[in-house]
């Protein structure tokens, strides 16, 4: 039986997907990989302990178990990526090209690499920003997922390596904890107002950046993955998102449900890495293509986050 693979199965994305992948193909259809132990709602699903920067052992998993189809989500997310720009270099530049390399000598075999609005830099427009805009990030996690995307392209052109990806935004889930990002500011204020708690805001008040909900997230990439190939122009590279919002008017929204709730700002390093980001992005390459329709709005989006915490 041919499989569908996940690296970072464990993370914020990745535990999403695998649900969404269990539903479509079964579980004995997919192969769950990290770095990280398995969760217990994880524990009964095929896994294997995989750190992306040894080959050898994706390159074995992924012949034992004849994958036909990789999401490739492991990844040293923007702020934990300044932390330790090396380690960010190595799982996130090496282990894709790596992954790369391998999957260009397996017949038939298809890969999936998320990118980001990290892509862009400080000399990028801030609103609506094209997938055509310059691209010249100054953080290692941008960095990355430029080179992620020209590897991606190359590897295509070179090799026919079937390899699609898409520019995420901020991405906001109630399944796991928020962890290394920028925008992750987003899910830990609804953590907070939802245990009662007064939440400190690492971003200044008016930062607007562009964002989705996960069940968007999942839809878009699995939607892209089975997309036809003959429409696909830009393949790696389709800017996503839902709407744009600032952490007030996050706060207004959250605020609109618990009333109670409060929050001040304490800004930290991550704001420079906030600023380089656009505010709002052009999705319509990803729309003509594919036909990406996200469903939330941040309205219920806001309702649909509170009411799954609150189940917690
Ligand atoms: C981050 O904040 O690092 C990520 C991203 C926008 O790619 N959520």
């Amino acid at each position: 039986m041919s499989k569908v693979l996940v690296t970072g199965a464990f993370g914020q994305v990745g535990s999403d997907l695998l649900k969404a992948l269990i539903i479509k193909h079964g579980k004995d259809s997919v192969v769950a990989t990290d770095i990280a132990e398995p969760p217990s709602i994880f524990k009964d699903l095929h896994s294997e302990k995989l750190d992306v920067r040894n080959p050898e052992m994706l390159k074995k998993i992924l012949v034992k178990e004849d994958v036909r189809k990789i999401y490739h989500l492991a990844s040293i997310l923007s702020a934990s990526g300044e932390k330790n720009p090396f380690f960010a270099f190595d799982v996130n530049i090496r282990g894709t090209y790596d992954l790369l390399r391998i999957c260009s000598e397996i017949e038939g075999i298809s890969v999936m690499i998320p990118s980001s609005i990290a892509v862009y830099g400080t000399d990028s427009p801030k609103d609506n920003v094209s997938t055509r805009a310059p691209t010249r990030p100054g953080t290692m996690y941008g960095i990355s997922k430029v080179t992620g995307e020209l590897l991606g392209m190359y590897f295509y052109k070179k090799f026919g390596l079937d390899v699609r990806g898409l520019r995420f935004p901020g991405l906001i889930s109630y399944e796991t904890q928020p962890t290394a990002g920028t925008t992750d500011y987003s899910v830990d204020m609804f953590i907070h107002a939802v245990k009662g708690l007064k939440y400190s805001c690492y971003l200044r008040e008016d930062t607007m950046l562009p964002m989705m909900y996960m069940p968007d997230a999942i839809k878009s990439m699995i939607n892209l993955s089975e997309a036809d190939p003959s429409r696909l122009i830009r393949r790696i590279d389709y800017n996503v998102s839902a709407f744009s919002f600032t952490p007030s008017q996050l706060y207004s929204a959250i605020r609109r449900i618990i009333p109670d709730f409060t929050m001040d700002y304490s800004v930290d390093s991550r704001q420079e890495i906030a600023d380089s980001w656009p505010a709002s992005l052009d999705v319509s390459d990803a729309v003509l293509e594919w036909d990406f329709k996200p469903e939330y709005s941040m309205e219920s989006m806001v309702a649909d986050m509170i009411m799954n915490l609150r189940k917690d």
